[in-house]
């Protein structure tokens, strides 16, 4: 035991050794019978036989729950054999295991000790039972009594200066019902300070759709999916991180429509799918998927589409009717300083840039030449950039001089991550202030919420590091883990007096803490919530709010739901006396929705409206109406091209998930899809690149990053061979995190660069 000294001798990265790793070739194709038996294992061993397919018949059903993993929409009539894919299956083994760790665990092991074990092995222990606490100077977590926790975090809010100096930051699993509450208890407590994992993942979307389109979402439906003329998939590895995508992608090219992948990797599941929801995906040859893939160079998708974008313009002088004149006249402003900015590029410089051969620049210009039925569909390879917003807007000058926008089979698909980052979004998790929802709040809930706007993930961590943030809440997630520069993030936690971690599982962030830490254990998605008939609502990727049942028996008695135990924080930091029924709400779902069918926007009799499918939220681009935009036009932007200047010996880092995670939640040690079993810490590099670097296959080295003269290092990474353009480099999140700068993000979404980090590769003597 360390008597009076809260910084633990923590471990922020885990163990050093290598497990024995295999490597093969990468996957032909996504899904078939591997994905089935993959997602069988992990559910039998997990639940056990009987349970997991009981359950599962019930994940995205329309009386069932919606699956706790991506937020890829359900079809109108979900398959009643299952409307599920391996990854959801896994999400829901991990979530629904049957092993649980309580107080005598926590007796047994310290924090130290823990943080010791690798992030798999944290994860595999098991589902939380009980609050803890890990008071101050102590080294191992005890039990707390749920009436205690409250009044411990009470009396800390009270004990701020200010209450700026306090943080709630939220994952995106949470209910709308969870989030609704714990956005209206941060601002009746007086802080806009509402960080959320939206911050590292689609913000750059949300600012670049919000200034060119007025809606920060996506305008696609599931269904424009199934009759696009083309669809493009930029920066997105649908077959690992939304599944079920592969079998919209199928159905479009079964209706003759054409997919072109933008990636710097082939990814599997883009190139071939086997559907395994058919006889004849399971047993055929599967559907190629990609009819055309585009290698881009990591952060040079600008050059390429503003390359696209002019020899589409020169066909269009020539042969006319290639862009659609009188959408662009009617709907749109800049289309004609756009064209004639796009004159001050050369061919080759943008080739160059790009990275892709000329011929296949030339093939996607014939798909696309005339068409208007064009959806672009995105993920994080366009979002963690320095200019992802300006990428983003790229990517959208495309759709709006194709007319493909506010009509049938066209449009933005931004895919989001979390099941319901963006219902959390909808109801109130946001650091900005929205001037109508604060009004609304005024109307119905009777106080005023605080006008200045609060941190963000960055802010956050800068805030906390500076000792300007005293207490840090965290509704859901792995903060340590997920935000930028991992050790950074930990000195900036423990510098906090109080954590508090509401979760379903252990991790990291529940090692390195504040001077005291509590963990809240919650349901999961599955989970019965108070009672058969209780549910909460979602909204998925395309704007569609449904309703979401548990089914499973909750894993402990001791379990609290997230708007019980939100409601109940509040009740006794007001000690009552407040304008909201904050005890009432945490008992009556129905009230909640109430609440936010009032606040906020869009949202209508969701109690009956949620019902099956659920509805949509209204969506200003599906009406092709601009008129919130200054002007009343969509707007076609100019945007510069990114400057990457490498040193020598410098590459350029993506961090990418692998197909055995659910972000910092590490499912298995494989990658399937590409062919690496057993082992993370891998470095993909272009066999070149390892030629002119001297290494070789399997060598171990550091990979190092230097920024404003600081020099970050993440140690014992594998070189492996791989199809990835020549001077870019890929490893997986969050191993790679420490290279990740605090201080760089996307200008104006202040998304950190997870997908382009320079580093160098030192082989490990020379370090
Ligand atoms: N099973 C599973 N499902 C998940 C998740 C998970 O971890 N596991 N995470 C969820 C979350 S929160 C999110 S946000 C999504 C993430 O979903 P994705 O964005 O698909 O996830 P990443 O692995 O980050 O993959 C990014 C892809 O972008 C490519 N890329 C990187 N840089 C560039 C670039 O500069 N240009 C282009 N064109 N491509 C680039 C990479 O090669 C990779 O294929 O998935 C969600 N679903
Ligand atoms: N380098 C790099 N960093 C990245 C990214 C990247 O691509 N590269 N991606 C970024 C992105 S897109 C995102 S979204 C963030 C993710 O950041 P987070 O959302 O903070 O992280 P997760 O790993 O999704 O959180 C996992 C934890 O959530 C808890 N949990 C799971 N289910 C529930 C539940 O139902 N209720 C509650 N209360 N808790 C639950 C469990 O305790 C689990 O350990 O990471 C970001 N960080
Ligand atoms: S695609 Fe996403 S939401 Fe659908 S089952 Fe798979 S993981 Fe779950
Ligand atoms: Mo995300």
């Amino acid at each position: 035991m360390i008597e009076n000294n809260y910084k633990r001798n923590v471990c922020v990265r885990g163990p050093d050794a290598f497990s024995e790793i295999k490597v093969t070739n990468p996957k032909p194709y996504a899904a078939g019978k591997e994905g089935i038996a993959a997602a069988m294992k992990h559910s039998f061993k997990e639940m056990g036989v009987f349970r997991a397919m009981s359950t599962l018949l019930h994940m995205n059903q329309k009386d069932g729950f919606d699956c706790p993993s991506c937020a890829w929409p359900d079809p109108e009539k979900p398959s009643r054999i299952g409307e599920y894919c391996e990854n959801g299956a896994k999400a829901l083994a991990d979530e629904a295991t049957k092993s649980t760790i309580g107080a005598e665990f926590f007796a047994k092991y310290s924090v130290e000790e823990l943080s010791l074990r690798t992030d798999y092995d944290l994860n595999a222990l098991g589902r939380l039972t009980e609050p803890l606490v890990l008071r101050e100077g102590c080294l191992h977590y005890a039990p707390i009594s749920w009436k205690d926790a409250y009044t411990l975090i009470a009396d800390n809010l009270h004990s701020l200066n200010s209450p700026d100096e306090a943080i709630f930051y939220t994952s995106g699993r949470s209910s709308n019902e969870a989030a609704f509450l714990y956005g209206l208890f941060a601002r009746a407590f007086g802080t806009n300070n509402l960080p959320d994992c939206s911050n590292m993942c689609h913000e750059s979307s949300g600012v670049a759709l919000s200034e060119t389109l007025g809606i920060g979402k996506g305008s696609v439906k599931l269904e424009d999916l199934y009759g696009a003329d083309v669809i493009i998939v930029a920066g997105q590895n649908p077959g690992t991180n939304h599944p079920r995508m592969l079998s919209a992608l199928e159905k479009c090219k079964e209706n003759g429509g054409s997919i072109i992948s933008i990636n710097p990797l082939e990814e599997s599941g883009l190139m071939n799918f086997k559907n395994p929801q058919s006889l004849k995906g399971l047993l055929g040859s599967g559907k190629q998927l990609t009819d055309l893939h585009l290698p881009v160079k990591i952060n040079q998708d600008i050059p390429l589409i503003k390359l696209i974008l002019k020899k589409l313009a020169a066909l269009d002088r020539l042969e006319g009717n290639i862009f659609d004149t009188d959408f662009i006249q009617e709907y749109t402003e800049g289309a004609e300083a756009l064209l004639k900015d796009l004159d001050s590029y050369s061919v080759q410089e943008l080739h160059m840039l790009s990275g892709v051969p000329v011929e296949k620049v030339d093939a996607a210009v014939n798909l696309l030449a005339g068409k208007r039925k064009i959806v672009v569909c995105w993920a994080m390879g366009l979002t963690q950039h320095k200019n992802g917003v300006e990428t983003i807007r790229e990517y959208v000058n495309l759709l709006l001089l194709m007319g493909a926008i506010g009509k049938p089979f066209s449009g933005t698909c931004p895919v989001r991550g979390h099941s319901n980052v963006q219902g959390d979004r909808s109801v109130g998790i946001m650091h900005y202030v929205d001037k109508d929802f604060n009004k609304r709040i005024e109307t119905h809930l009777g106080f005023t919420p605080p006008s200045e706007k609060g941190l963000d993930v960055v802010a956050a961590m800068q805030a906390m590091y500076k000792g300007e943030a005293k207490i840090f809440m965290a509704l859901g997630g792995n903060f340590l883990m997920a935000a930028s520069d991992t050790d950074y993030t930990a000195e900036a936690l423990q510098r906090c007096e109080l954590t508090v971690q509401v979760s379903t599982k252990l991790n990291r962030s529940h090692l390195v803490t504040g001077k005291t830490a509590l963990i809240l254990p919650t349901y999961g998605r599955s989970e019965k919530e108070h009672g058969a008939n209780c549910f909460v609502t979602v909204e998925n990727s395309m704007g569609r709010v449904r309703r979401s049942r548990g089914i499973l028996k909750a894993s402990s008695d001791h379990l609290r739901s997230e708007p019980e135990l939100i409601a109940s924080i509040a009740d006794t930091y007001f000690k009552g006396k407040h304008t909201v029924d904050w005890k009432l709400l945490g008992n009556d779902y129905r009230k909640i929705r109430e609440l936010i069918d009032k606040v906020a926007k869009g949202f209508e009799n969701t109690e009956s409206r949620a019902n099956g499918v659920g509805y949509y939220l209204p969506n200003n681009v599906r009406e092709r109406d601009f008129s919130k935009l200054p002007g009343g036009k969509a707007k076609i932007t100019i945007n510069k091209l990114p400057e990457h200047q490498l040193m020598a010996g410098e590459f350029m880092l993506m961090t990418i998930r692998s197909h055995d995670q659910f972000n910092t939640t590490i499912y298995g040690m494989d990658d399937r899809y590409r062919g690496v079993y057993n082992e993370r810490r891998i470095v993909f590099m272009n066999p070149d690149d390892m030629v002119e670097n001297g290494l070789d296959k399997m060598e171990v080295v550091n990979l190092s990053s230097t920024y404003d003269s600081g020099t970050r290092t993440a140690y014992n990474f594998k070189v492996l061979p791989y199809k990835i353009p020549k001077s870019n480099l890929a490893a997986y999140f969050p191993e790679t995190n420490a290279l990740v700068p605090y201080n760089h993000f996307a200008d104006r979404s202040r998304t950190p660069i997870s997908k382009s980090i320079k580093v160098k590769v030192c082989k490990q003597e020379s370090f």
